[in-house]
């Protein structure tokens, strides 16, 4: 495995310095989140560290990893952003030597969410959200809800994903709606 700082310098190139900023407040407010909840903040830091490594990849390129090593075909079908998240647990292995399933799921569910999402996948996932750096309307009232409940804080999160992805008409990925409808059984 490459260490911290090399990962750092190599996922820091791979993306504009707006995003690297972004990537540096995942990092802190998922320690914060797996402090205050009960996870692995050094496995935390890591899959922050490198959850948006092929953001930038061109659609091409991760297409041809999704075909390619057999990832999920039906990502095809729905929106080009959700690719970066499944293909990035790839590179994450590939490149980067991360052999720790809870990161690499993780990095691979930080975007969809998923059934049954793990207390590592909700800490980055929610971390992605509400970062410092986050400005849209439901933020402050995710980190609100945040200070008591990961999962009430994620359920306001994916709200905010899918009320935006109706309001344009577009397609939401089942594992999206999955992820909330457990999580609100979770909660109830
Ligand atoms: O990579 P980031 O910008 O830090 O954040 P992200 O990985 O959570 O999300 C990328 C975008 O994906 C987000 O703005 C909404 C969009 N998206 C498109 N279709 C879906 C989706 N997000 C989810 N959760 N589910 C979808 O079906
Ligand atoms: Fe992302
Ligand atoms: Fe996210
Ligand atoms: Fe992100």
């Amino acid at each position: 495995m490459k260490s911290r700082n090399e990962m750092i310098e190599a996922v820091r190139a791979e993306m504009p310095e707006r995003r690297w900023t972004h990537t540096v407040g995942v990092m802190e407010t998922a320690v914060v989140l797996a402090e205050r909840f009960g996870a692995d903040p050094v496995k935390a830091e890591l899959a922050s560290i490198l959850h948006d490594v092929a953001k930038y990849w061109q659609t091409s390129r991760m297409e041809t990893i999704i075909r390619e090593e057999g990832l999920p075909a039906e990502l095809l079908q729905y929106d080009k952003e959700l690719w970066h998240a499944p293909v990035g647990a790839f590179v994450a292995e590939g490149d980067y030597g991360v052999g720790d399933l809870e990161v690499l799921d993780a990095i691979r569910y930080h975007t969809s969410g998923r059934e049954g999402m793990t207390l590592m996948d909700k800490v980055v996932c929610l971390a992605d959200y509400m970062e410092p750096g986050r400005d849209f309307p439901a933020v402050h009232k995710i980190r609100e809800l945040a200070e008591h409940s990961l999962e009430a804080a994620l359920i306001a999160g994916f709200d905010s994903t899918i009320s935006h992805l109706l309001e344009q008409g577009r397609r939401v990925y089942p594992l999206t709606v999955m992820a909330r409808n457990d999580l609100i059984l979770y909660v109830r």
